[in-house]
């Protein structure tokens, strides 16, 4: 049985992981409304349904574990972006958000010897290094692009195929 501490913890990380779906659609839509950025429409649809997976994952788990998945209620989401730039910023930005919350119910989950979710907790662990990993990349790769206009395009064209190797 999960403790309150646990229960309430895990279900801001639901929360969270929503906010991240969200967070993901929004940047979805804006780059379909862009001309020529398909690639980068169909990351983000992606991301934002892989994000709706974790916070299953965690609600069915709350449940499981005796307590109660909490679906939230949520803000919008930054809906327009300067730049595709400052879209891959902020993903990134979100993802060392969602490890450091990771991270913080590993340690709570250890403070009180819940090893049942310290041992859940762990894929998530990992899926946050990959994340985080893939996000890195995109910026850096970006940053060497920078205005050309033919390595944007290769960029937008490789990126799905780039997401999904990994
Ligand atoms: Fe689930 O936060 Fe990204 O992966």
């Amino acid at each position: 049985m999960l403790s309150k501490t646990l229960q309430e913890a895990l279900n801001k990380q639901l929360k969270h992981e929503a906010m991240s779906s969200q967070i993901y659609l929004a940047m979805a839509s804006w780059a379909d409304i862009q001309p020529g950025l398909q690639g980068v429409t169909e990351f983000f649809y992606q991301q934002s349904e892989e994000e709706r997976q974790h916070m299953l994952k965690l609600m069915m788990y709350i449940n499981e574990r005796g307590g109660f998945g909490i679906v939230p209620s949520l803000e919008q989401p930054i809906i327009t972006f300067q730049s595709l730039t400052r879209v891959f910023e902020e993903f990134l930005k979100n993802e060392m958000g969602v490890s450091e919350s990771i991270n913080d119910i590993v340690h709570l989950a250890l403070q009180e010897k819940d090893y049942a979710t310290h041992n859940f907790l762990q894929w998530y662990v990992a899926e946050q290094i990959e994340e985080e990993r893939l996000a890195r990349t995109l910026n850096e790769k970006l940053e060497m692009i920078g205005a050309d206009k033919s390595g944007l395009y290769l960029f937008d064209r490789d990126i799905v195929a780039y997401r999904n190797s990994l």
